[in-house]
């Protein structure tokens, strides 16, 4: 029997909650616990339908052909009322995701009011292109671009950092007068239907931000994806339904962006100050219980501070403190299920079959009876393992690295680079013009230099290979979510 519902999470339709069906519905988990919080109203194709219709009404109604000091406005009022209501945006993160409270006010939901004002200030600073045409016959002419919403944007995201994530799409996507349809992951269904209600409050026409729940195949996010009402899909999420929703778009020749998976390399140079550098990999490996699609997986390191380095990783393995998420000591959460729990154990078994030793972790823990019916699993670092092996091919998406030494920065660049993705990688060192030729040498989106996960909202953002098609970010997302007319006109 499904346990009876403290709290529904509903769909978001034409600027009202829909009334959910509860035999169409599934049920929300606390992965910190393994508890059933909630239901949610999973979307069919009639309510998916309702959604697109109604964002297509929005534009009609006029919302596309707002100025861009109205949109404006209501992307900075949004921003203001999500730190109104800070904590409820918290609780629902945390109700999902079972992630550290710590994490969730500095990154996951202090990012949202940053990505909505961070586009409400790139789209008032954009002016158009123009070019004065001077033909060899005398004639000449004005060429200009003008910029217009490519419609109805499908918005479909994962559950690792749901609100931020969310927010990254939605905000540009708004201020370029596009109406969307999101789909959360069916893990993390709350912070969207919350958005629904402050993007409302903030002013925000009916039918420009429609929320549907559910899953992939046969549910919202394929309704959603095979809608004829689509204009265009943004989807953040792993490479295999990346492929999957670039040819479901594909016959209708739709713009498609695609953010997907990482097997993230770090390279350690041997002139690091190995403490400062060790803090930053255990960042960049145990953050958000390594479910960051920028997340290392690989570390490579010069033989002469290997050991030093793997020590300290150790150490500091060690010291994370798993635990409830709103106890402030806790460092690290559970990951997002238990079927995600067991992808991940699986590839700790393949580690040991592959020849890995198993430094730290390779298990679950004992985190105490109120948590242990939670997705717990162990920090976990190897060394011993190759990029021959499956487990430094893969993304695992779990707090786990593998250790490896090299001696010139020759090899150092190959090793990184021997992946079938693109997404992040970090250099360490203190050879300034080192950091510069190494770092413009990775095969990646984006490349650190001494530091990871450091973002400037207005730069690119996006992966080559498995890790995706396209940029987001700045004046990337603009191009994206918004379609040029080129007007010539003959002086
Ligand atoms: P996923 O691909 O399983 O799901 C992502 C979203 O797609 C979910 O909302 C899901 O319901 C939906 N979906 C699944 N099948 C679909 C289908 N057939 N049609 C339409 N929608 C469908 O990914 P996940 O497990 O939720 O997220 C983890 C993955 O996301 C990792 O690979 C991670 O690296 C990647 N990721 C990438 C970035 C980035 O910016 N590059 C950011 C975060 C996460
Ligand atoms: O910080 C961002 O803008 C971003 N898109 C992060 C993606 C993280 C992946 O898990």
């Amino acid at each position: 029997m499904t346990a009876q519902p403290s709290q529904w999470i509903r769909n978001y339709v034409d600027g009202a909650f829909v009334d959910p069906v509860p035999t169409s519905a599934f049920d929300a988990v606390d992965p910190a616990t393994g508890a059933v919080y909630g239901r949610v109203h999973e979307a069919d194709e009639q309510i998916v339908d309702r959604a697109v219709s109604s964002a297509r009404r929005a534009l009609a109604n006029g919302w596309a052909d707002r100025s861009v000091a109205d949109r404006v406005a209501i992307l900075r009022r949004a921003a203001d009322l999500i730190e109104e209501r800070f904590d409820d945006f918290i609780a629902a993160e945390l109700a999902d995701t079972g992630k550290p409270v710590t994490q969730a006010r500095a990154l996951d939901v202090a990012r949202a009011p940053m990505n909505f004002r961070a586009y409400a200030d790139i789209v008032s600073a954009t002016g158009q292109e123009s070019y004065v045409t001077e033909l060899a016959d005398g004639r000449r002419a004005l060429n200009y671009a003008i910029r217009k919403p490519l419609g109805v944007v499908a918005i479909i995201v994962p559950w690792n950092l749901p609100l931020l994530l969310l927010t990254w799409k939605v905000a540009p996507a708004l201020a370029c007068g596009n109406a969307v349809v999101v789909k959360p992951s069916e893990d993390t269904p709350g912070t969207a239907s919350l958005l629904a209600e402050v993007l409302e409050q903030a002013g925000l026409p009916r039918g420009v931000y429609n929320v549907v729940h559910g899953f992939g195949a046969d549910s919202a996010g394929q309704f959603l994806t095979e809608h004829p009402g689509i204009d265009g899909v943004t989807f953040t999420g792993s490479s295999a339904t990346g492929t999957h929703v670039m040819k479901t778009v594909a016959p209708r020749v739709r713009p498609v962006s695609l953010e997907l998976g990482g097997k993230n390399a770090a390279v350690v140079f041997d002139d690091v100050d190995v403490e400062e550098v060790v803090a930053g990999l255990s960042r960049s490996i145990f953050t958000n219980t390594g479910q960051v699609c920028l997340c290392t997986e690989r570390v490579y390191i010069q033989r002469p501070v290997f050991d030093d380095v793997v020590a300290g990783l150790v150490e500091n393995a060690a010291k994370l403190r798993l635990g409830a998420p709103m106890d402030e000591a806790t460092t690290t959460g559970p990951l997002i299920s238990d079927k995600h729990r067991q992808k991940v154990l699986g590839y700790l078994d393949l580690a040991v079959q592959e020849g890995a030793e198993v430094l730290c972790g390779g298990g679950i823990p004992d985190v105490g009876m109120d948590l242990n019916g939670g997705s717990w699993i162990e920090p976990t670092l190897w060394t011993g393992v190759d990029n021959t092996d499956r487990v430094m091919r893969e993304e695992i998406f779990g707090p786990v690295a593998g250790l490896v030494p090299f001696d010139t920065e020759e090899e150092a660049i190959a090793l990184a680079n021997d992946t079938d993705y693109g997404l992040a990688s970090a250099v360490w060192t203190k050879d300034l013009q080192r950091g510069h030729r190494v770092g413009a040498k990775m095969n990646v989106g984006l490349s650190w230099v001494n530091t990871w996960y450091l973002r400037d909202l207005r730069a690119p953002f996006g992966g080559v290979g498995l890790s995706g098609i396209g940029r987001e970010g700045g004046q990337s997302s603009l191009h994206f979510y918004s379609e040029p007319t080129n007007l010539c006109i003959q002086l």
